[in-house]
């Protein structure tokens, strides 16, 4: 039934929509309960009409490609004084002023899976899922430093109800509740040509995940930075849930961070050369003093295929989508006015829609609307100085995006394994491998074991037989 507070809530939203020739949007309204009419007029309230009419008249908010364009200055691997800079960050750690980030509210569309994409079984051997293999690099990080880290994980509110089950039922990997914050980002909706907002049915509005750049406002809106601020954390470590060998938390990195010249400790980036042009991964770019990743579609072909007089790539940083965050910075970003908003960035689709006319869901075979994301990276254009640091691929960069060929578990599982291979090498140990280099079996190990090379001791480590699997 009715109440009179929400009849009062739904005229008010039936004239926002009116007023921004939405009106449509009340078709088949009379044919759905009351919660059903309660959700709709909670996302009729949650949208900001204003902003979407901009999106909508002027097309994207960012500038474009900027034409005098130059590829970043990258700080190299094992930079000078780098003992020093890891020494800085592992202070930074011990004082517990380093939280990690992880973006999981993509829908994982490429990957198929029925489920967040945290709880897809990632490593080659166990099986083990995504944010079972952060969550015991962190109590790693803990168990050395004596720490609690906190862990904020943005969900989308497609698969926060499930992200949530499989915490709780997996009794958070051993961490504790309270020093993690899952929470879901903002949702867009999604409009057709002539900017009319779509249904998915009736009373329900097509939206989808704003982007990973929502997850900045995601984090202030959910009490994520307040809770990293009492606790004395200055710095977020973020990371994508679909890279499993992602050093989670890094102590080099973060010293370069927080304490390199070449970085105002707000923003700073972790980059692998790419190994093709056509290789999907955004390229750190350099405009006037600012630093920005240009996505791959965006990048002209001029500039994804230049070369330097070496033949390598001219554009060649690609972004791992590794980063830190102040959160002085990310609180300076999300309560100061528009002169820092993330710009918004249009994708067309095929949207689903319920049509009226015949009371059907419509599967367009084309796209037929536009999505809105922002880009974390985006935050960069507002950073004094973005600090670029060149990591190993093998290191740290094994996505899983595809259900199988490349970027999925099977070829995410090799890099794992041809990791492990090289830290086990480094402290003596021998590997079985074929005559074409690769290695011959699989090994995992356990973050409890170590979390660099350098934590395994020499002689000390078992060796891979041929065709074996070895977990330790
Ligand atoms: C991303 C980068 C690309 C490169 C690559 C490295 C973008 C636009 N592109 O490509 O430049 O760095 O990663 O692997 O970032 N996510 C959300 N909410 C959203 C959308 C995405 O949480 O609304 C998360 C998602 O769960 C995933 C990550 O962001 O962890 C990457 O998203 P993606 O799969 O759309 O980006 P991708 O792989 O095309």
């Amino acid at each position: 039934m009715r109440t009179e507070s929400m009849t009062e809530r739904l005229d008010a939203a039936v004239a926002i929509l009116q007023s921004h020739d939405q009106g449509h949007l009340t078709d088949g309204l009379e044919s759905v309960g009351t919660s059903e009419v309660q959700a709709f007029i909670e996302q009729v309230e949650s949208i900001d009409f204003e902003e979407l009419q901009t999106l909508v008249t002027k097309g994207a908010t960012n500038d474009g490609i900027p034409e005098a364009l130059e590829p970043a200055p990258v700080i190299p691997r094992h930079p000078k004084d780098e003992e020093t800079f890891r020494s800085a960050g592992e202070q930074l750690i011990r004082q517990g002023e380093i939280a990690a980030f992880t973006v999981a509210g993509g829908q994982g569309t490429r990957l198929g899976w029925n489920g967040p994409k945290g709880t897809y079984p990632a490593t080659p051997i166990t099986g083990k899922p995504l944010f079972r293999v952060f969550a015991e690099q962190l109590n790693a990080i803990d168990q050395r430093y004596g720490i609690e880290t906190p862990w904020y994980l943005m969900t989308s509110p497609l698969n926060d109800a499930a992200t949530h089950a499989f915490f709780r039922d997996n009794n958070y990997f051993g961490r504790s509740p309270e020093s993690m914050l899952l929470f879901p980002q903002g949702v867009m909706p999604a409009v057709d040509d002539e900017g009319r907002i779509l249904l998915e049915a009736p009373g329900v509005i097509a939206v989808s995940p704003d982007g990973h750049g929502g997850s900045l406002r995601a984090l202030a809106r959910s009490g994520a930075l307040d809770h990293a601020a009492d606790r004395g954390v200055k710095h977020l470590s973020y990371f994508q849930v679909d890279n499993p060998t992602v050093h989670a938390i890094d102590p080099l990195f973060i010293g370069l961070h927080a304490t390199h010249p070449a970085s105002s400790g707000e923003m700073s980036s972790k980059m692998v050369p790419k190994i093709a042009a056509g290789e999907k991964v955004g390229v750190f770019c350099s405009v006037g003093d600012r630093t920005r990743v240009i996505e791959y579609s965006d990048l002209p072909a001029k500039h994804a295929t230049a070369t330097t007089e070496d033949g390598s790539l001219r554009f060649i940083a690609g972004s791992i989508a590794i980063h830190i965050l102040a959160v002085d910075f990310i609180d300076r970003l999300t309560t100061a006015g528009s002169e820092t908003a993330m710009p918004f960035h249009l994708a067309r689709k095929k949207v689903p829609f319920w049509d009226p006319k015949n009371g059907e869901t419509v599967n367009p075979p084309e796209p037929n609307g536009t999505k809105f994301e922002m880009f974390v990276f985006d935050a960069l254009e507002f950073v004094d100085q973005g600090l670029v640091y060149e990591t190993d691929r093998v290191e740290e960069f094994a996505p899983i995006k595809n259900a199988d060929g490349g970027d999925s578990a099977k070829s995410s599982g090799q890099l794992q394994t041809e990791r492990a291979a090289r830290w086990m090498e480094v402290a003596g140990s021998k590997v079985a491998r074929n005559e074409d280099g690769t290695v011959n079996g699989q090994i995992e190990i356990l973050a409890s074991t170590a979390l660099s090379a350098a934590d395994l001791e020499a002689g000390s480590c078992p060796e891979l037989a041929p065709g074996s699997q070895l977990v330790f």
